[in-house]
């Protein structure tokens, strides 16, 4: 594997899967295959899970560990081609990225959506950059339309909790007070849909993604309907993606937020939410708090599916 920036790049999920598991088991099985290589994390964007559980994963390969943050120390990065740099940018990222790579074997990118131009968002320009100047796999640590690692984590806590070979999964958008990236809800949506479960996503109307990733989804606008029977319940805040509003809250209606009464109607659902998670908007403190939670286990798995990663990674490094 080269590159890692969607469901495409892993291969045959149940084989993925295996080695998840595998690595559940013995997270240091691998730990001379990184020996002496190292991974570079740059990021443009916040973190905690990312970031903790990527460097932890690859140690569990005996990997060296660099962390860049774009925002603190570094120059600031010029990322448009052609402009005449006379601003507050010192630096072209086309310079940037290949003296990165120079200093490394494998690079992990985050840089969020800007929700300035969609195309610029959704052609994925500056991991595209990375890729294409860095002379390094490179993976995505959530670019501007996809969250990988967090949804090859989430789909190992589903097959390890699921009671039936194909569980009915709903995402369901919950309010925000600020406007999110579509990242999460597009990648859970490309691998829920990939592992083939009885996939349900529910939204106010505006808040349809990009059809690439909706696929075969069934499409549900009323919350309550979508979660009847559920087994397990993805909450997630998106901004909207079509056309004008694209970056834009539209809906701030509390009644989506996440509670007993939604949870009453499934079929005792297990919740589920990428963190970080605020309480009380997209999730009530009980429904969080109770025994059919799976945040914590769900992001736990970061580690594992970044393991998985880097070991295809490095597989691919001679
Ligand atoms: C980010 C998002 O929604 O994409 C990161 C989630 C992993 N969340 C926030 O910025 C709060
Ligand atoms: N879920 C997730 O990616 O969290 P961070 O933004 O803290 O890395």
């Amino acid at each position: 594997m080269k590159k890692f920036t969607g469901v495409q790049d892993i291969g045959d999920l149940k084989v993925a899967l295996a080695l998840a598991f595998e690595m559940k088991k013995d997270r240091f099985k691998y730990v001379e295959l990184g020996r002496n290589k190292t991974l570079l994390m740059v990021f443009f964007n916040s973190s905690l899970r990312t970031r903790l559980s990527t460097q932890k994963a690859a140690m569990n390969l005996g990997m060296n560990v660099i962390v860049l943050d774009i925002n603190q120390g570094a120059w600031k990065l010029e990322t448009e081609r052609g402009v005449i740099m006379d601003g507050d940018k010192s630096e072209h990222i086309l310079e940037a990225i290949p003296v990165m790579g120079s200093y490394c074997d494998i690079i992990g990118v985050r840089s969020f959506a800007q929700f300035e131009d969609r195309d610029y968002d959704y052609n994925e320009t500056i991991l595209n950059q990375f890729i294409q100047y860095s002379g390094k796999p490179v993976f995505s640590m959530e670019a501007a339309t996809c969250h990988p690692l967090q949804a090859f984590a989430d789909l190992i806590t589903i097959e390890e909790y699921k009671t039936k070979p194909r569980p009915k999964v709903v995402m369901s958008w919950a309010p925000h007070p600020r406007a999110l990236p579509q990242a999460v809800p597009n990648s859970f949506a490309e691998w829920m849909n990939a592992a083939d479960y009885d996939f349900v996503i529910t939204h106010p109307h505006g808040y349809e993604l990009d059809p690439k990733f909706v696929g075969d989804a069934h499409v549900e606008y009323d919350q309550m309907k979508a979660f009847e029977g559920a087994d397990f319940v993805y909450g997630k805040n998106w901004a909207a993606y079509a056309g004008d509003n694209y970056g834009r809250i539209i809906c701030s209606d509390r009644s989506w937020t996440i509670g007993d009464r939604q949870m009453a109607v499934t079929n005792n659902a297990h919740f589920m939410h990428c963190l970080p998670v605020r309480r009380n908007m997209i999730v009530t403190d009980d429904v969080i708090e109770g025994p059919q939670s799976l945040v914590i286990p769900e992001a736990a798995n970061r580690e594992i599916s970044a393991t998985v990663v880097l070991k295809k990674l490095l597989d691919s490094i001679e």
